[in-house]
């Protein structure tokens, strides 16, 4: 009997090991298309019981898919976009057309301009020394940018793939644009699975759409450096911004900390004069300001669900208008004033100092 795949996640179907990806009982076999246990259960219950994908496997789904196709849609998201970018994943693509899809600019304030963010993401792919490449700003949760997607999709020929780091939304996305009939037809029954945990889709899973074209959703590559892979799922779910951002101001002078328990610290070293440290992250977890005399309660009474072994400590310089942005939690931005700080962050966490993504820009 040939191989069957779990539309949902791009599993291989079997009915031996209920602990297993792909797992379906024996008489759901005799179905057309099938959508595996786990993925039931995600949909259904919000649990994932068996994932994340291992990420060696699901580079190598990765690969196979980009050599299938004949265009890439690379999802990034916006509020993680230098997380987005790791260097292995854009060599695979080298030679192929790549739309870049920037998601979830929904969680973005509505009083930033659209065409602001485009230039932000312009100046930071010349940063990184990336080739101009197409781009779309889009969010799955709410529609924006859709028709101009689609678009953009049928430029990129018949076999288009969705790739991009774990959680950025590549399922999130193909499952709108399937649901827009892209290229005419019925819907298809079974849809990409979503859920809030990284490396939910498994292997590469396929819809034929009317007039030929094939979509296709990809596990995501498994990033270094993020803090909310480090966490247990119940408070990364918090720390991942979903429906929203939080931001909170404060006004911070040398001898100050702002931190989020347990998971990271900015301790302000001196400041230039009366400045504002502006504090983002999801709106399941908060900045906080403290004084340094209680940086190591704050760190090291940290949280169950942290496992943090080892801190690192890094000098920091930001200028008004520029964020430290930490990957996998969030970001503080400078305004009035500039700052010596000492970043307290756990060990193989990444950070990056950039201009602003909210807010006021320097002309
Ligand atoms: N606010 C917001 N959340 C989104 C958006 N797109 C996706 N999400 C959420 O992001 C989380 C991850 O979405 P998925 O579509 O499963 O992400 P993925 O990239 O396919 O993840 P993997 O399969 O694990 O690699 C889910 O909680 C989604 O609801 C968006 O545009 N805005
Ligand atoms: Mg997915």
């Amino acid at each position: 009997m040939s191989e069957r795949y779990c539309q949902g996640c791009g599993a291989r179907i079997q009915s031996t090991d209920p602990g297993s990806f792909g797992f379906v009982p024996e008489h759901v076999l005799e179905q057309d298309t099938v959508r595996c246990q786990r993925c039931h259960r995600i949909s259904h219950y919000g649990r994932d019981e068996i994932g994340p994908v291992d990420a060696s496997d699901s580079f190598e789904s990765i690969r196979a898919g980009v050599d299938w196709s004949t265009g890439v849609c690379l999802v990034v998201d916006l509020l993680d976009f230098e997380a987005g970018l790791p260097p292995e994943l854009l060599g695979l693509m080298r030679g192929k057309d790549v739309l870049l899809v920037v998601n979830k600019v929904d969680l973005i304030p509505d009083k930033t301009p659209l065409s602001e963010l485009e230039s932000w993401v312009r100046s930071r792919l010349d940063y990184y020394g990336l080739p101009r490449m197409q781009q779309v700003l889009v969010s799955a949760a709410n529609g924006l940018g859709f028709p101009a997607l689609a678009d953009m999709v049928a430029s990129l020929g018949k076999q288009v793939l969705f790739v991009g780091i774990t959680n950025v939304g590549k399922s999130s996305v193909l499952q709108r644009l399937l649901r827009m009939r892209i290229g005419g037809g019925k819907r298809k029954q079974i849809e990409p699975t979503i859920s809030p945990y990284p490396g939910t889709t498994v292997n590469v899973s396929r819809w034929s759409c009317p007039g030929g074209l094939v979509l296709a959703d990809s596990p995501g590559f498994v990033p270094g450096g993020r803090i909310s892979d480090m966490l247990l799922p119940a408070l990364a779910q918090k720390v991942i911004p979903h429906k929203s951002l939080s931001s909170h101001l404060y006004e911070v002078r040398a001898g100050d900390i702002v931190y989020i328990k347990g998971l990271c610290a900015v301790e302000c070293i001196s400041a230039s004069g009366t400045g504002l440290l502006l504090g983002f992250t999801g709106s399941g977890v908060r900045w906080q300001r403290s004084s340094s005399k209680h940086l190591d309660k704050w760190l090291e009474k940290g949280n169950k669900l942290a496992p943090i072994k080892q801190w690192e400590e890094h000098a920091v310089r930001l200028e008004p208008g520029q964020d430290l942005f930490v990957s996998g939690l969030g970001w503080v931005s400078a305004r009035r004033a500039q700052y010596k700080l000492r970043l307290y962050i756990p060990a193989g966490a990444e950070y990056t100092v950039r201009p602003n993504l909210i807010g006021p820009k320097k002309k």
